[in-house]
């Protein structure tokens, strides 16, 4: 299908995608989607006065209600689905299959924060007082401010705009200048399931078309008490003083460098799959995707030697097209990224396989780029940096403290896995003297997570959580009350204070 009829399909019309100023083309083959108007960073004010008032009705919306919304979000975007798949293929660049995993990935949060607006639990607590009782309320907090990547256009949305609303708060979003047409397609998805919700109060979703000014304005709000923000640590380092500066809340999900160890015992051929999978899915454009290889010095070359033949066959082309499995760089920054970290590691030593630029039989004006194994004589200044292309480092391991002495030694610390049929092996890296990363997974890859789980990770990656578990907790306010329903009043600690 063209991207005209998929956006169509979606109810952006020639208005919505005319006559503006953010030109937004597709990393395919560079074509022009849309000149989108920008929303004008003087209208900020108004929104945030839109979204405030929205929260004082929608608070107090009973939370089941509020899952009612979210259900019918999620039945719009069963029916949605295949459009909303191919757009994120048109504008991010990925292969039709992973474009729809996204978007069930929508599905699967939504569902999962119908089942929680039942589920938003407080506890009770044993009061030291004679009649009298503690527990905990959750309480909605206020507008929530969205800031997302063009890698994953959409899902990051939906874990946050799924889980704030039926804690009660609106949304207000900010997604990636590079991606703007998937957000205002999931407007218009949100727009229907609001109709057919009827009564829910204006103003509940914000989607803020433009760049860098509308995502400071919103992080600087005091009226934005949780910023969700997810991109490059650069962009968290920006984000997170000026929000703690007023005391609001920040859930950040930065970069990763995230690691395979692989032993002695494992099962090679499993591994060599995982690898492939998470090394070049998304042409190496995930948070989560393996970026380090560390293999015990007894099977390295020969994984090493698979995976080159592996890499030398696979399809690298037009994402839309059956079969392919590697698709275009973002643009041509992300390209010259990952030939200046190719360079950078062979001056320390390296030596590359791949990594060059394909120019025949894809689409002219894309940036289509063979993935790249590079074997490093140690974990390098390279190695250490994140850079978001499909490069696989690889070093060699003698003992297993060794190698997560070097899964852990980076600044990074989102997601890492092992593969072993040892099992000391494997509960050792589950445990506080194991991996140091937000996701630590054994005999799976450290991409592709199940949104049931918290997903985030430690240090650089900035500690927050979003999506499954828990994870809501971060979209409330916890408030502890203590009921005397006695007709003494006691104090707590024994202290006598006898007027
Ligand atoms: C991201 O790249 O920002 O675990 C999110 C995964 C996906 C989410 C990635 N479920 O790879």
């Amino acid at each position: 299908m063209s991207a005209e009829t998929t956006l169509a399909a979606l109810g952006l019309s020639s208005a919505d995608l005319t006559g503006g100023t953010l030109t937004v083309t597709s990393p395919i083959d560079g074509s022009v989607l849309g000149q989108l108007h920008e929303t004008p960073t003087s209208e900020m004010e108004a929104i945030l006065a839109k979204s405030k008032a929205a929260f004082k009705a929608w608070r107090t919306v009973p939370a089941p209600r509020r899952g009612e919304l979210i259900r019918l979000l999620g039945e719009e975007l069963r029916a949605a689905k295949d459009d909303l798949g191919a757009l994120v293929s048109w504008e991010a660049g990925k292969i039709t299959s992973e474009g729809l995993g996204e978007v069930q990935e929508m599905i699967d949060i939504c569902d999962f924060a119908v089942g929680l607006s039942r589920q938003l639990y407080g506890l009770t607590i044993a009061s030291e007082r004679p009649g009298h009782r503690m527990m905990e309320t959750w309480h909605p907090t206020g507008p929530v401010g969205v800031i997302s990547a063009f890698n994953f256009p959409v899902a990051v949305w939906s874990w946050n705009a799924a889980l704030a609303l039926v804690c009660g708060n609106p949304v207000i979003w900010k997604p990636s200048e590079k991606t703007p047409l998937t957000a205002l397609a999931c407007h218009n998805i949100f727009g229907r399931a609001l109709e057919r919700f009827g009564d829910a109060p204006e103003g509940l979703l914000h989607t803020l078309i433009g760049g860098a000014d509308l995502g400071k304005a919103l992080v600087a709000s005091e009226d934005v008490p949780v910023i969700s923000a997810t991109g490059s640590t650069r962009m968290g380092r920006a984000v997170a003083p000026i929000v703690a500066e007023r005391f609001g809340k920040c859930i950040l999900e930065l970069g990763g460098n995230n690691a395979m160890i692989v032993g002695p015992s494992a099962d090679l051929e499993m591994a060599v799959r995982a690898i492939v999978f998470s090394a070049v899915g998304t042409a190496g454009q995930r948070c989560t995707t393996l970026r380090r290889l560390i293999a015990h010095n007894s099977i390295k070359d020969e994984l090493v030697a698979r995976l080159k033949k592996a890499y030398a066959g696979l399809p690298i082309g037009n994402p839309l097209t059956d079969g392919t499995l590697i698709g275009p760089l973002v643009d041509e920054a992300s390209g010259a990224a990952m030939t200046a970290a190719l360079e950078g590691a062979k001056a320390e030593g390296g030596t590359v396989f791949g990594g060059n630029r394909v120019t025949e039989g894809v689409p002219a004006a894309g940036v289509y780029m063979e993935p790249a194994i590079v074997e490093m004589p140690a974990q390098t200044k390279t190695v250490k940096t994140e850079t978001f292309a499909p490069i696989l480092y690889v070093l060699g391991y003698d003992d297993f403290a060794e190698a997560i002495d070097l899964q852990n030694d980076v600044p990074q610390g989102l997601s890492s896995c092992v593969f072993t049929l040892n099992m000391r092996e494997a509960e050792q890296f589950l445990t506080a003297a194991g991996s140091d990363c937000g996701i630590a997974n054994v005999n799976i890859g450290p991409s592709g997570a199940e949104i049931g789980g918290a997903f985030g990770g430690e240090k650089e990656t900035g500690g927050g959580r979003e999506s499954g578990s828990d994870a809501w907790k971060a979209y409330m306010r916890r408030q502890t009350n203590t009921v005397n329903y006695s007709d003494e009043l006691p104090l707590a600690q024994g202290v006598k204070f006898d007027i």
